[in-house]
């Protein structure tokens, strides 16, 4: 199991991003934001990230069982992490049009227990 990851404070992170505003280059800084999985629970239940950017998501499931972590359109899924086993952390970077978009566990009927929160892009 890999306890040890790469985890930005959103803070700092959102502090690294604004320090690299200042010039004309036009590589910008993912976005990054951190999200619990819990027994049967999201946190945070309603994020808002900027648009047009790569987004870092690290998801660190706290419960007693695995969890996956998806984020869906109103059509489709567009972004999908396999089952993270308890204590375990997965991070992935990946692109959004402006939009909301939900995120959910797709195990058994997680999500219906709770597990669903709302990512708003833009
Ligand atoms: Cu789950």
């Amino acid at each position: 199991m890999r306890a040890l990851t790469r985890t930005l404070p959103l803070a700092l992170t959102a502090l690294l991003a604004a320090a690299g505003c200042g010039g004309s280059a036009t590589t910008r800084e993912p976005a990054s934001f951190k999200v619990t999985l819990d027994d049967y629970l999201i946190r945070p239940q309603k994020l808002r990230v900027p648009k047009g950017e790569p987004l870092t998501v690290t998801v660190h499931n706290i419960g007693r069982l695995g969890h996956t972590f998806r984020i869906r359109s109103a059509t489709h899924n567009v972004m999908n992490l396999t089952t993270i086993p308890p204590n375990g952390t997965k991070s992935r970077t990946f692109k959004l049009a402006a939009g909301t978009y939900t995120m959910y566990c797709a195990l058994s009927n997680h999500e219906e227990l709770g597990m669903s929160g709302t990512l708003v892009v833009g």
